[in-house]
């Protein structure tokens, strides 16, 4: 089966806006994909398995369960790089490279404020 029908399930916890983050990008591709809530006060299997590192939601896994992407903004460079679909990031590189300097300073210095989980 090509990657691109191979299905896709995104790990995700109520209003997180990273795990929003990820979706938008699989939206805006048109990929189908399955969400699986986590109760971050009793992190599953899954998670703890496929996001080591933080143990930290979004983690999107594509096709077999072992193909595990973590961290919103990473994922939504993968999702834009493995499916077709209109391009989410610009295709001229320093057009690229503003576009993750935002995306940084939304990470850095705006999301930082909000009370998060
Ligand atoms: N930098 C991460 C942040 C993800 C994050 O903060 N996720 C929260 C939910 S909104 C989480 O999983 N918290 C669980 C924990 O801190 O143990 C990303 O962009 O994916």
């Amino acid at each position: 089966m090509s990657s691109q029908k191979q299905p896709v399930k995104l790990l995700t916890t109520f209003g997180s806006p990273f795990a929003h983050r990820a979706e938008v990008a699989l939206a805006l591709k048109g990929v189908p994909y399955e969400l699986v809530h986590e109760d971050l006060d009793n992190k599953s299997e899954l998670l703890l398995r496929h996001n080591p590192i933080s143990k930290m939601v979004p983690v999107l896994l594509h096709g077999d369960d072992d193909r595990a992407v973590c961290e919103s903004l990473v994922i939504v460079e993968y999702v834009d790089e493995a499916f077709d679909g209109p391009p989410i990031l610009p295709a001229d590189p320093y057009d690229r490279a503003i576009a993750r300097f935002w995306a940084h300073f939304v990470e850095n210095k705006v999301l930082l404020i909000i009370p998060l989980h």
